[in-house]
């Protein structure tokens, strides 16, 4: 196995091992909660967004693990984003991760109340942190947790995905698009390495650089998220492909095709590497990745 997929292996399985313990206990009460909160976190993913948090605090301070409860935090919005994405309301997928989704195993209203208890359980994992911290680190750690709520709120994920139902079902401009791949997707990735520089120490110019970086990562992520849904399998994703078109949605792959579509990661994936250099810091790992996700499509 490659340096780069040992590194990456690594922080998978720390991220879930703290992701168990960070949960509550499946009997808990009332179970049902406990058990669908398991569910939708345990069927896996690619756990991207923490490791980028981790690896992007690697590259300013070797003491990664501190930003555990963070990247444990991450993964939970993320897994409630997903959750609430698949509801019959807005998407209306059947599986996810490989699994049936949430709404179909528990039913609507435990689906939606477990994307809210996820929420809440990160801001609760997060505040904790803070509070542990004394004076200069606690004041770095509030800020990394108020830039992770402003890219996943009214300013990031939340206005993407409302502009994308919004225009569903009606044929939109690249302009448009830009907006809502950039909030939808792009926003969250590219808080995750900033926050992860953040709490690594690492000053301002070099946050903005981390920030840009994972802005080129986030909407190359989505095209191939786009690419994926025409030419992958449900077998490969453990998602349906297809859903755009069900939904009628405009996506680079209906404006400009597969090829083209595939140059714009490229080009994406180069500046984001650009902006790694930039940092100044040590972003081997961080640079192969950016690479290793634009080759899911090749
Ligand atoms: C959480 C504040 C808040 C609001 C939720 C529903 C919603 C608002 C936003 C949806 C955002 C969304 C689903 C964006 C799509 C991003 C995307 C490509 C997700 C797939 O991510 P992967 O491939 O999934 O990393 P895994 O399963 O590997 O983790």
């Amino acid at each position: 196995m490659t340096e780069f997929k040992e590194e990456m292996e690594r922080f998978q399985i720390e991220i879930e091992t703290a992701l168990d313990k960070s949960l509550p206990p499946q009997l808990a009460f009332p179970p049902v909660i406990f058990e669908s909160m398991r569910y939708s976190i345990k069927a896996g993913g690619k756990r991207l967004r923490p490791m980028l948090l981790l690896a992007a605090c690697e590259s300013v301070c070797d003491a990664y693990q501190k930003a555990m409860p963070f990247a444990c935090a991450i993964e939970m919005i993320h897994t409630y984003s997903l959750i609430h994405d698949d509801l019959p309301a807005l998407d209306n997928d059947d599986f996810r991760r490989g699994l049936l989704t949430s709404h179909k195993v528990f039913g609507e209203d435990m689906a939606i109340l477990t994307g809210d208890g996820l929420f809440s359980l990160a801001v609760e994992l997060m505040t904790d942190t803070c509070c542990e911290k004394e004076d200069k680190e606690c004041v770095q750690y509030v800020k990394a947790m108020q830039a992770i709520i402003r890219a996943i709120g009214v300013q990031g994920m939340l206005i993407g995905q409302v502009v994308d139902v919004h225009y569903e079902g009606q044929p939109i401009e690249r302009q448009i698009l830009d907006y809502i791949h950039l909030h939808k997707t792009a926003d969250f990735i590219a808080v995750c390495l900033k926050a992860g520089a953040m709490l690594g120490g690492a000053d301002e110019t070099v946050q903005e650089e981390f920030r840009l970086a994972g802005e080129k990562m986030g909407i190359a992520f989505q095209i191939v998220d786009d690419i994926l849904d025409v030419t992958s399998t449900l077998a490969v994703l453990g998602k349906p492909i297809g859903s755009d078109a069900k939904n009628a949605k405009t996506t680079y792959v209906t404006l400009y095709g597969v090829d083209q579509s595939k140059e714009f990661v490229n080009k994406l994936t180069n500046e984001a590497v650009q902006h790694l250099q930039a940092t100044g810091m040590k972003t081997d790992f961080l640079q192969d990745l950016a690479i290793h996700l634009s080759t899911r499509i090749h």
